[in-house]
């Protein structure tokens, strides 16, 4: 049904010629219509002049189609201003403005062209659109003025409407209007006086939301144009020998698509819009959905429920739908949304569109403002691309039968019951201290990280699953964030939200990608991984060693902001959680430093110690373990405070950092980094002397956290790690 295009219909109007022939399509400046003479299109499918209707003896000048013998008028120019007797006159006045007077030479209407022309001339043309164009100027299709952009004298700069005629007789404007409503994702909406009435839905790439007939057809071809200067939906007849109209009927409010059946002489009815009850405009109310054939046919989305029984029944639903948990601001980083399908988008007055993000990046925005409440791809070809987002209360959703779009709503984590997981174990991420990680993607389009355990857990099921219940309760912006787990058999599943810039050490190592993350950048992350440490270790409910610090265990997401990762898991292969203490202590298989026995104290000194050598990787673009100095029998570490107790540690400096770097926080950084390792090998060792393992050694087998122990530990308190 493309009754949508009610808002196009052409404009025609009919000039004929005085002292012209009548099968003219144009006159000029000298010329003019009056009754009794017409314009007639070229081929001459239509026809202006003057006309009464019914039984109204008012004349009127208008367009009409010619070949069929039911008149039929198809734009009228002064619908408002009836002539009362036969003295009108078209014309295009000396000063090039096209004019209807009546005989006394007052002006009953006219056409407000954009520019003067010096050689004005009028056409009537096969489309029966009404031209006024200038014969001097090279491109023949830029007009001063058209029929087509007026097809109702309801003008309101571009905010073009088609509006019912009173009655059949009388051609002036109807209460029905019908036009596209110019907002940020727009869309056609139909008026009944001030009211809205019915809403074709948002364009969505091959058609409106709420009007999945709306395809290909044999009869007419269809387009929607949205750019900067202009909004409109056009259609064009396939078969020129097709004779098809659109038209606002007053008589039942609707907007009706006919045929001309040339066998029966009449016009047949298309198609029509509004077509059933639930397109009457917000039927159900907020949050409620219109679903023909369901009893009643308002239903609340799921996680709504209907805001007062007494008025949801028996019929009036305008109230609509609440939600059944309320949502919290302060807790949008946990909510989330739930995906309906086959839906009407809702009503658009305060939706945003960008065609060129995806849903990821969609959900994403969505999510990051509150009032944001639910999202879409903008268009569905292929698969889905761009975004449209919602703000406020979602209005006039219905579902449609075939070709409906999803939706996804915002939720509170309560309510979401999550659908796990199309996830391909080909688009393997890494592998992990546990296992192999892959990417996948949620059904609302978030990405996740999957973690499939290795199978050599020792652990109960029950034990497991509290395990990760404690993990999952875990929230800081400095943690990736466990978003739940799936166990099936033998087989464990961790979903991690996914982080798009993976790991740090994919940046610091590589000569190329390391020159992206200057000094300010790395400062920040030094900073937002301290600042997880110390949640880690102090101010989450459960005390945690992660004893794993490492440039590979740090992610970034696309902010480049750092998220510590493979926090905590651990202790679910070893459950070797430290007894007789009220802190728990989890650590990571394979890094159970050799004080992981003493107390938990020194544990946190091992995350310290950890934290140095990143530091220093950082700073210097070099590998701990990889460090090698030619004629030196030192490792990193050693190096490091000999250049510093020599004063030059800048030379520890990554190159290409040096041109970014804050000396005071670089100076900072490495004084931290020392003096921690030092202080803790002081503790251990009981020597206050040189940072530990300072002597080159076989280094420990580099990345891999199934291996020995990391070597040494060192102490800095945190309170120092701290200072912004
Ligand atoms: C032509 O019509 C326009 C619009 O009514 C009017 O402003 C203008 O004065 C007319 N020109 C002449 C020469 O009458
Ligand atoms: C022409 O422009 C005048 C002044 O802007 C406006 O009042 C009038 O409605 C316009 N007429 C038409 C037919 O567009
Ligand atoms: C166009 O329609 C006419 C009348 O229905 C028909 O005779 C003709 O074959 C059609 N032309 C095409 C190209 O379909
Ligand atoms: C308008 O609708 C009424 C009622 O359905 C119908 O009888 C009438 O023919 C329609 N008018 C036109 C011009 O199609
Ligand atoms: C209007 O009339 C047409 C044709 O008679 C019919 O198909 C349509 O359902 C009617 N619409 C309303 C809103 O009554
Ligand atoms: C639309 O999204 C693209 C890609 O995310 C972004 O570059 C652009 O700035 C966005 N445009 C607006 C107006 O937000
Ligand atoms: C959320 O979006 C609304 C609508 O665009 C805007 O008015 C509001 O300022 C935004 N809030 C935040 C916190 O960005
Ligand atoms: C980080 O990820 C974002 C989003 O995927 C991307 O636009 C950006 O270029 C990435 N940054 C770097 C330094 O690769
Ligand atoms: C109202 C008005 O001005 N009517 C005039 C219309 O033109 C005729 C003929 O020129 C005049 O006689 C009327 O006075």
């Amino acid at each position: 049904m493309d009754v949508y295009s009610c808002i196009f219909l052409g404009a025609n109007f009919l000039l004929f010629l005085s002292g012209v022939s009548s099968a003219a399509d144009t006159i000029t400046q000298s010329q003019s219509i009056i009754e009794g003479s017409t314009l007639i299109s070229r081929e001459g499918g239509f026809e202006l002049g003057f006309f009464s209707l019914g039984s109204s003896t008012n004349r009127y000048l208008g367009i009409w189609y010619r070949n069929i013998p039911v008149k039929t008028v198809v734009w009228v120019a002064n619908r408002r201003n009836p002539i009362e007797d036969s003295s009108g006159v078209l014309m295009i006045n000396s000063t090039g403005n096209l004019v209807l007077l009546s005989q006394n030479t007052s002006v009953v209407w006219l056409a407000n062209s954009t520019k003067e022309a010096s050689s004005p001339i009028l056409q009537l043309l096969d489309s029966g659109n009404l031209v006024l164009r200038d014969r001097e100027e090279g491109n023949s299709e830029n007009y001063l003025w058209q029929s087509f952009d007026h097809p109702s004298d309801i003008l309101t700069g571009l905010d073009r409407r088609l509006s019912t005629w009173k009655n059949w007789d009388d051609p002036s404007p109807g209460e029905l209007t019908w036009g596209i409503e110019l907002t940020n994702n727009p869309e056609a909406v139909m008026w009944k006086g001030s009211e809205k009435y019915f809403r074709s839905g948002p364009w969505n790439g091959p058609r409106y939301s709420g009007a999945p007939e709306l395809r290909y057809n044999p009869v007419f071809e269809f387009n929607f144009v949205n750019n900067e200067n202009e909004v409109y939906y056009v259609y064009h007849l396939i078969n020129k020998s097709i004779i098809s109209k659109i038209i606002m009927n007053q008589t039942n409010y609707s907007c009706e698509r006919y045929i001309w059946i040339d066998a029966t002489s009449t016009w047949s009815l298309y198609s029509s819009v509004p077509r059933d009850n639930c397109d009457d405009y917000n039927l159900c109310g907020a949050y409620g959905n219109c679903i023909i054939g369901e009893s009643p046919v308002c239903q609340c989305l799921k996680g709504f429920q209907s805001k007062s029984q007494e008025t949801w029944n028996p019929k009036d639903w305008s109230q609509g739908c609440v939600r059944i948990t309320q949502l919290s601001c302060q807790d949008k980083d946990k909510h989330g949304f739930i995906k309906f399908v086959g839906l009407k988008l809702p009503e658009t007055t305060n939706s945003w569109v960008n065609e060129s993000m995806n849903l990821e990046e969609c959900r994403t925005k969505c999510l990051n403002n509150c009032s944001c409440m639910a999202y879409t791809n903008s268009n569905i070809r292929g698969g889905g691309s761009g975004c449209a987002l919602w703000y406020g209360d979602l209005i006039d959703i219905r579902q449609v039968s075939l070709g409906g779009q999803n939706l996804y709503v915002r939720m509170p984590a309560s309510e979401l019951g999550r659908n796990l997981v199309l996830f391909n174990f080909n688009n393997k991420l890494g592998e992990g201290g546990f296992g192999a990680v892959y990417k996948g993607t949620l059904e609302d389009g978030q990405e996740i990280a999957v973690k499939r355990l290795s199978e050599s857990s020792g652990q109960g099921l029950n034990e497991f699953k509290t395990e990760v219940i404690l993990i999952a309760k875990l929230q800081h912006r400095n943690l990736v964030r466990l978003l739940g787990c799936c166990i099936q058999g033998e087989e464990k599943l961790l979903i991690y939200e996914y982080m798009t810039n993976k790991s740090l050490d994919t940046f610091i190592f590589d000569q190329a990608r390391g020159k992206v993350l200057d000094w300010s950048k790395r400062f920040h992350i030094i900073c937002g991984v301290a600042r997880g440490l110390l949640y880690l270790h102090e101010d989450s409910r459960l005390r945690i060693i992660y004893r794993d610090l490492k440039a590979s265990n740090v992610l970034l997401d696309s902010e480049m902001n750092p998220k510590i990762s493979e926090f905590g898991i651990a202790r679910t292969f070893r459950g070797d959680q430290t007894q007789g203490k009220t802190n728990r202590v989890i650590g990571t298989y394979g890094y159970m430093a050799p004080e992981y026995a003493i107390n938990g104290l020194f544990s946190v000194k091992s995350d310290v110690f950890g934290f140095g050598i990143l530091l220093m990787e950082m700073l210097s673009g070099k590998k701990n373990r990889a460090y090698y100095h030619p004629g030196e029998s030192l490792n990193f570490i050693g190096h490091a405070w000999n250049l510093w107790r020599e004063g030059r540690p800048l030379e520890l400096v990554d190159t290409c950092l040096r041109d970014s770097c804050s000396l005071s926080e670089m100076l900072r950084c490495i004084q931290i980094s020392l003096a921690g390792m030092s202080s803790v090998v002081m503790m251990l060792s009981g020597e206050p002397k040189e940072p530990g393992f300072f002597a080159r050694k076989n280094p420990p087998d580099a990345d891999s956290s199934s291996s020995k122990h990391q070597s040494s530990t060192n102490e800095l308190t945190l309170t120092l790690l701290e200072a912004r």
